[in-house]
């Protein structure tokens, strides 16, 4: 004791433990790990809260992410920046979310964040291609995608407006949870 490196105030670390379903222990082993991705860039003492962000080359390059069809699309969603370029902050809730504490309704409200490829808060069919091309890894046929995506739509599209709100997407994939499977840590449905 006594000669050990502060890295964060106790107060921060209760921030991180509230906002995260980590303890202060994991909260500190993230840390290491956000560290050794670049520790030149990122420092030891984060008491002043340094403003540092690490590119999304090195983010994705973890072996969470790197096999994952939808690591580019993980990474924007949990960015600030949109581009997937990290804060410590940033990493934390990525990981606190893909986390087994993490409860279903939060996995589900990101997995729809990340399946909403243009950001309009709507997975509409084209949104749906391009999730359920990554899903199957390009197996199906364009004409095979586009009549699942139709048929997901038209049973999930509750309002009949021919596109997913958040709502719709939720009565989804109550009955759908493979839908969950791109969030790498999920736990098997
Ligand atoms: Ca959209
Ligand atoms: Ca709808």
């Amino acid at each position: 004791m006594g000669n050990k490196q502060t890295t964060f105030t106790p107060q921060q670390l209760d921030a991180y433990q509230d906002c995260t379903f980590f303890t202060r222990k994991e909260i500190l082993r993230l840390f290491q790990r956000y560290r050794d991705l670049a520790p030149q860039v990122v420092p030891l003492d984060y008491t002043c809260q340094p403003d540092v962000k690490l590119p999304y080359q090195l983010i994705s390059s973890m072996p969470e992410l790197k096999d994952n069809p939808f690591r580019q699309r993980i990474a924007e969603v949990f960015s600030e920046d949109g581009n997937g370029n990290m804060t410590l902050d940033d990493f934390l809730d990525m990981f606190s979310v893909l986390s087994e504490m993490a409860p279903r309704d939060l996995k589900a409200y990101y997995a729809f964040k990340i399946y909403d490829f243009n950001n309009d808060d709507y997975i509409c069919q084209r949104d749906l291609e391009k999730t359920l091309n990554k899903l199957t890894q390009n197996e199906l046929s364009l004409g095979q995608v586009r009549m699942v995506c139709q048929k997901v739509i038209d049973e999930a599209d509750l309002d009949n407006d021919g596109r997913l709100s958040l709502e719709d997407f939720q009565h989804m994939i109550a009955g759908a949870p493979d839908f969950l499977r791109s969030l790498p840590a999920s736990p098997p449905a």
